[in-house]
């Protein structure tokens, strides 16, 4: 995440209309995180966070909200264009992933407890729509980490 800027919770309204995403029958999501990692972040007040849900079942599901010991609020970025916007949820579709990364959809912890420091493990509890709660501890890795190295 090279832009720091941020646009202010108001604009949820604009991206609400992808809550009506997704399926409301329930049950059949099956899903599993992988390759979470919180970058140390260079400011003091605020840290992205970045991971992959996986959906083997044939039902959609929603990350509906995200919650952490690091931070007194955890919103959902989809980044679109140079900007990013905070989003009431994301879809993770049936048979398939939702994928947070740099540059893409991601998540922004504000308010931090403190500084995370690179080594550290960070609480983070996903909840979903539908599925039960995961519960990941999130290592803190170098700012310039780069998963596909
Ligand atoms: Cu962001």
């Amino acid at each position: 995440m090279t832009r720091r800027r941020h646009v202010s919770a108001t604009a949820v309204a604009l991206t609400a209309g992808l809550a009506l995403a997704g399926c409301s029958s329930g049950s059949g999501a099956e899903l599993e995180a992988e390759g979470a990692y919180v970058p140390k972040p260079v400011m003091a007040d605020m840290a992205s966070g970045y991971l992959v849900v996986k959906n083997s079942g044939g039902t959609a599901d929603k990350l509906t909200s995200v919650t952490s010991d690091l931070a007194g609020e955890v919103t959902m970025h989809r980044t679109v264009g140079n900007t990013m916007r905070p989003v009431r949820s994301l879809e993770v579709p049936a048979g398939g992933e939702l994928e947070l990364k740099r540059g893409g959809s991601h998540l922004m912890f504000m308010n931090l407890a403190h500084k995370p420091a690179e080594g550290e493990k960070v609480s983070v509890v996903l909840h979903f729509a539908s599925s039960e709660p995961i519960t990941l501890d999130v290592p803190v890795v170098a700012t310039n980490y780069d998963p596909r190295k």
